[in-house]
């Protein structure tokens, strides 16, 4: 490999050192993604999103074996809930009539929502992480808020990041941001990442690489698949 590649992007070609950039697979876990999980309690649309799930696959299997450094997050709480934001108690707590049935913690198909441990929250199948690869347990949407991540990367001389994951809307796109604050070159792979409704998909990713790039840059798995294999 050379260890400077380029690939095509919005809103202009992303150029990235190999051994200084990393995969972030964003909350690609079983309560987001599969049947009676968190978010299809939460009204998503799990279609949409399960079709994230093979380009990732695809992506993440490039990432390896180009000797990547590789990030997996998980979204979720200690058992006690002591560590979930009170902003997210208290919406779903001030929310009887809502549309949501079940909430954080409580008892799903897959174990409790969103608590460690449990089996709805850990990685889907497809895309569990090798024993090499770090993962980063999260209390918020974004991975940077109570969490080790910024210590890891730099620590690893990480100064660009492959993002990838679910939901773009969401945590994908949180993270994203929250990366380029602190000064990283962030690219979001298109077909590896999805929404719970194909519109915020669209706007989130628009958002990202407007105006020569006001987040960071945006591309298609191809081109990624194409320089790393
Ligand atoms: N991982 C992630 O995006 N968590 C969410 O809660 N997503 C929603 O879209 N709600």
């Amino acid at each position: 490999h050379e260890n400077v590649l380029t690939i095509e992007a919005d809103p202009y070609p992303f150029t990235f050192p190999l051994r200084s950039t990393a995969l972030l697979v964003i909350d690609m876990q079983r309560d987001f993604l599969y049947p009676a999980g968190f978010g299809e309690i939460q009204g998503g649309n799990l279609e949409a999103v399960q079709a994230s799930i093979a380009p990732t696959k695809a992506l993440l299997e490039a990432c390896r074996a180009a000797g990547m450094k590789i990030f997996h997050t998980r979204e979720g709480h200690v058992p006690t809930l002591a560590d979930c934001p009170s902003s997210k108690l208290i919406r779903q707590a001030a929310s009887p009539s809502s549309q949501h049935l079940k909430v954080i913690g409580d008892k799903g198909d897959m174990g409790r929502l969103l608590v460690r441990g449990e089996y709805g929250h850990d990685i889907v199948d497809k895309l569990q992480p090798l024993p090499s690869e770090v993962v980063i347990d999260k209390p918020g949407k974004g991975s940077f808020w109570n969490t080790p991540i910024l210590h890891k990367l730099k620590g690893s001389g990480i100064t660009h990041l492959l993002i990838s994951g679910v939901t773009t809307e969401c945590c994908f796109a949180t993270t994203l941001r929250e990366a380029n604050d602190r000064g990283f070159e962030c690219v979001g792979i298109r077909e590896s990442t999805a929404g719970y409704n194909p519109a915020f998909k669209t706007a989130s990713l628009d958002m990202i690489c407007w105006s020569e790039g006001l987040f960071g840059f945006v591309a298609n798995l191809q081109p990624v698949l194409d320089v790393l294999f």
